[in-house]
């Protein structure tokens, strides 16, 4: 039997995914209007500025039972008023579905909210592992200077439900107070 080359690889230092069935999206701040407490310095900010890229590798399609996806997650640095950049977080849309993330550079939190909004976080940096279960949403903030970088495995048929956070948004914002990062509730 002929032993066949891997169809995609992962670099363990970039996370950077290659090979078959990559997909790439990038969400940029003109992207993610009311994502931010600070509404007029998101809007008074360049709306080309990319805030963060997925690369995801998908070898089935979305919403098939039982398969898996594996992504990259790049956080760039910066913040809107005095709150990092992050990921617009979600649930997902089959809420039993859970997901591992684990930090691969750089440095931030991930930020748990279950659905009565009882909000937990927790320190991401390389090596980090966490388990986001099921019924609880996710969003990753990056407190650092560089790029903060994740890995991310989640199942094919979970789907994303950014919906039911559009309104009032997490619980918690995590901001820059006389130099370092906090938790703020609302
Ligand atoms: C991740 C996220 C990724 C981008 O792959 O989708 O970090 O964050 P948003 O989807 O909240 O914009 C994941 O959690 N997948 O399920
Ligand atoms: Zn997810």
């Amino acid at each position: 039997m002929n032993i066949e080359k891997s169809p995609a690889r992962t670099e363990l230092t970039t996370g950077q995914v290659t090979g078959t069935d990559v997909l790439y999206s990038r969400k940029t701040l003109g992207q993610l209007a009311g994502v931010f407490a600070d509404e007029a310095a998101r809007s008074a900010m360049d709306p080309d500025t990319v805030v963060y890229e997925v690369l995801s590798r998908q070898t089935v399609p979305e919403g098939t039972p039982g398969g898996l996806f594996f992504g990259t997650s790049i956080l760039h640095p910066g913040k809107v008023g005095n709150e990092y950049f992050m990921t617009k977080g979600h649930f997902h849309q089959r809420r039993e579905a859970a997901e591992y993330y684990w930090g691969i550079s750089g440095t931030g939190m991930l930020l748990l909210s279950d659905e009565a909004g009882r909000c937990t976080a927790q320190a991401v940096e390389p090596g980090s592992l966490h388990y986001i279960p099921g019924f609880t949403a996710h969003r990753l903030v990056n407190t650092g200077a560089e790029d903060l970088v994740v890995g991310a495995c989640w199942g094919s048929d979970a789907g994303h439900d950014y919906g039911a956070l559009a309104g009032e948004g997490f619980p918690v914002r995590v901001v820059e107070r006389g130099g370092r990062a906090v938790c703020e509730e609302r």
